[in-house]
């Protein structure tokens, strides 16, 4: 891997870490990235399924995930983990994500994270082969590409510091605060950096100097490389021998900070938990003695390091980058009140899911309602097996008479007076649990009676203690020796139609035993929807957790509403081309029974 990022890496960011997120996709945007580069949150808290974040002055959603397996296998192109856990879970988080694989690189933030555990966690991932940046670092960044969280600080500084596109210097430091210092200095002595990576500041950490600088060593936008380093630890050394073995040839540029120490009596513990020097050989004098020896460029004080750059680089003869052309990241952004995804009326032709209205709506398109519930429910294009069962559904259950009540309330409020919207959502709101509205139901429980093995008998004692009766179970008229041939229409339909049904095999295996109890207790109409429909997306690859989600939100009930909507506006019509006066219930059907209230 001779380069660590590029423009199409995306990252796993996990923690909602939203203003480092927000700065990266600023970051995105003003280098005209085609994707963001955080492909999904890992938020274990977090109870919605995105975050909305600016894109220039638009925004977009980033998907988020209670686990990093969740967010991986749904995201499987995102090859960096961005570790802003705790340091009290960011080692269980790296485990687990070299455990899950597929990850390149992860970038550990956390400082403080227990040696034993560091060195293990670093271990294993180079056993893995993923590159390690951190802990305790602010990350890394490949100008023009990809940038980590807060590297570089604002826009505004990260241009001026020339991070916004690919320069000739590979960087690397412990320290992220004088990265972004170095990357400023570099921008003004030189032409900025192609790849800058800042190690880390703990004792143990992943990927050492070495390891960068051999892989900028085989990137061929690095022409140079600066290496800062500091007091304490032998890692330096391990440049030196690469130098002086030929593995290194391009040339370095280096210093370590920390010549300060040898003012002071005892052991000074700078900064980072490993800027402490235990042995002579690991002073930022003796580290920066050995590499001058080894033909690093090494200057006389961190103050000549800028003018030390500025020869090397010209030295080098580098043709000049062309500057890119840059997007400007709005200074005011309003968020918006309303998110769509399902349908969009900005074009010259609205689209449903994405489909011109036109290509689903004419007849040569072969298209029905089906493929327009599909579309705008599911936001999918389903085989025409399963669109046509739904358009099989909405007709069969457009209508049942007068009587029902639904319809009957339809047709009192029309005989009020009332408008056509006002007696449709009349009959509308009749529906449910008892009415056209036992759909959900249906499907949750007998999902649950099968998903967990119960026999029809234990299913009923299982609803029988909850003191429900069994949706989609029973009809007031039909019964088995009235036959409810809606029922029979959309079996045979599935029957002819779906790969399989194991759903309604069990369900009638229910139906069997209510049967036999009484003969109206049959798999009615609801019922029938209900179990078909998880046949139905079972069939079409839905996993359980989005089948149960589409239970839990109505969604079962709404191709009752959908339907029923058809037959009340008819029986509203009805009523108002017959004038019908206003309705008056017969006094000699209603039972009274009123005592005279007590006093109390
Ligand atoms: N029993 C539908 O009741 C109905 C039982 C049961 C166990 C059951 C009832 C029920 C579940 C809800 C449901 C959708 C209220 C129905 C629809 C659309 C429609 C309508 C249309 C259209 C009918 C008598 C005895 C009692 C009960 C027992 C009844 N149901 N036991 N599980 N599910 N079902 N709704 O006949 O021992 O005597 O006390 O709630 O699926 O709405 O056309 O009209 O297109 O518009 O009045 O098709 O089944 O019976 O409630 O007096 O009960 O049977 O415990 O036992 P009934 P009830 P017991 S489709």
């Amino acid at each position: 891997m001779a380069q660590l990022f590029t423009k199409d890496t995306q990252a796993i960011f996990w923690n909602n870490n939203k203003t480092a997120i927000q700065r990266m996709l600023d970051y995105d945007y003003t280098i005209k990235r085609e994707t963001p580069s955080v492909a999904a949150i890992v938020a274990p808290t977090a109870s919605g399924k995105f975050e909305k974040f600016f894109w220039g002055a638009d925004e977009i959603m980033i998907p988020t995930y209670k686990t990093t397996a969740e967010a991986k296998a749904a995201q499987p192109q995102a090859d960096v983990l961005l570790n802003f856990a705790s340091f009290r879970t960011a080692y269980d988080v790296t485990m687990e994500a070299l455990e899950i694989g597929g990850f390149k690189t992860i970038m550990i933030t956390a400082e403080g994270i227990p040696e034993r555990l560091a060195r293990k966690m670093n271990q294993t991932a180079r056993d893995a082969g993923v590159v390690v940046i951190g802990p305790a670092t602010v990350g890394g960044i490949a100008p023009g590409a990809f940038k980590i969280a807060n590297v570089g600080g604002t826009i505004e500084n990260i241009v001026n510091s020339k991070l916004h596109r690919t320069g000739s210097c590979g960087l690397v430091t412990r320290s992220g605060g004088l990265f972004n210092e170095l990357s400023n200095i570099i921008a003004i002595n030189a032409d900025g950096i192609a790849e800058g990576v800042a190690i880390g500041g703990d004792r143990f950490v992943g990927s050492v100097f070495i390891d960068n600088l051999l892989r900028m060593q085989d990137n061929p936008d690095v022409k140079y490389m600066i290496l800062l380093g500091e007091v304490g630890g032998t890692e330096e050394y391990k440049v030196i021998e690469a130098v002086k073995s030929g593995k290194i040839t391009k040339p370095i540029i280096a210093w370590c900070i920390g010549t300060i120490a040898k003012y002071y009596d005892s052991g000074v513990q700078f900064g980072h938990a490993g800027a402490s020097a235990n042995a002579e050989r690991e002073t930022a004098e003796a580290k920066n003695k050995a590499m001058a020896e080894a033909g690093i460029h090494v200057p006389a004080t961190f103050n000549d390091l800028p003018a030390k750059i500025k020869e090397v680089y010209e030295s080098l003869n580098i043709a000049p980058i062309p500057e890119p052309e840059m997007n400007v990241v709005p200074k005011v952004r309003r968020s918006k009140q309303f998110i769509c995804t399902i349908s969009d009326d900005r074009g010259e032709e609205a689209t449903y899911a994405g489909f011109p209205i036109s290509s689903v709506a004419l007849p040569s398109t072969g298209k029905g309602i089906g493929d327009v519930i599909s579309l705008l429910w599911f936001k999918k294009q389903y085989p025409k097996w399963a669109t046509d069962f739904i358009e099989t559904v909405i007709k069969t259950v457009a209508d049942h008479g007068p009587a029902v009540s639904g319809a009957h309330n339809a047709k009192v409020t029309a005989r009020a007076g009332k408008s056509v919207v006002e007696s449709l959502v009349t009959g509308l709101l009749t529906i449910g649990p008892r009415f056209g509205g036992a759909i959900d139901g249906a499907a949750e429980h007998f999902k649950y009676a099968d998903d967990n093995g119960l026999t029809p008998a234990e299913f009923l004692n299982h609803m029988k203690k909850q003191g429900i009766p069994i949706p989609g179970i029973g009809h007031r008229i039909k019964s088995l020796k009235n036959p409810d041939l809606r029922v029979k229409g959309l079996m045979d339909f599935a029957a002819e139609n779906f790969p399989k049904t194991p759903l309604l095999d069990y369900a009638r295996t229910v139906e069997a035993l209510t049967t036999s109890k009484k003969e109206n207790l049959i798999l009615n109409v609801d019922g029938t929807i209900g179990i078909l429909m998880v046949d139905m997306w079972r069939a079409l690859g839905y996993p359980e957790e989005e089948i149960n989600e589409f239970i839990a939100s109505g969604t079962l009930n709404a191709f009752f509403i959908a339907g029923r909507t058809i037959g009340f506006i008819g029986h509203v019509l009805d009523e108002k081309r017959l004038a019908m006066p206003m309705y008056r219930h017969p006094m000699d059907d209603i039972l009274y029974d009123v005592q005279k209230a007590e006093e109390i």
